[in-house]
C-alpha cells in the first residue's frame, strides 16, 4: 500500500532502527517505546491486521511468533517479555499494517 508507513519502512524508504530483516519480515524499534526495549516484528506483505489474515498466512504468522523469543534474547530480554498484537480501532491499533510488539526490560502492566 503506497500510503502505509510500515510498507515504506519495510521498503527502506523511511529509516528505522532495524533489529532484524529477511525476505518476508522486518523488525525495528518502536519510535515511541513504552519500556526500555520495545520493538516490533512486521511482515513485509501489507496485511491490515490480524483480522485480515487467512489460511495462507499460517506459515508467516508462525514465523513471526517463533522469531519473537529469538529477537527478545538478542535485545537482552533474558527475564521475559510481553508480546502484543493490537487489532482494530477497538483493540488500540493505530497503524493498520499487521505488527507484533515485543516489550520488556522494565515493570510492565499485567495483560
Ligand atoms: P499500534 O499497535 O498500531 O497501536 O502501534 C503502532 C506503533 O507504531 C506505536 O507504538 C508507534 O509508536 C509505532 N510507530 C513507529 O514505531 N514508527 C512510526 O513511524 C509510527 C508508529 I506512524
Amino acid at each position: 500500500m503506497s500510503d502505509c508507513i510500515f510498507c515504506k519502512i519495510a521498503a527502506g524508504e523511511i529509516p528505522s532502527r532495524k533489529v532484524y530483516e529477511d525476505g518476508e519480515l522486518i523488525a525495528f524499534h518502536d519510535v515511541n517505546p513504552v519500556a526500555p526495549v520495545h520493538f516490533m516484528i512486521v511482515p513485509k506483505e501489507h496485511i491490515d491486521s490480524l483480522e485480515s489474515c487467512h489460511a495462507r498466512h499460517e506459515l508467516l504468522l508462525g514465523r513471526i511468533l517463533l522469531l519473537v523469543p529469538v529477537l527478545a534474547k538478542e535485545q537482552g530480554l533474558n527475564d521475559g517479555f510481553k508480546t502484543v498484537i493490537n487489532t482494530g480501532k477497538g483493540g488500540g491499533q493505530v497503524v493498520f499494517h499487521l505488527h507484533v510488539h515485543v516489550i520488556g526490560g522494565g515493570k510492565l502492566s499485567h495483560v
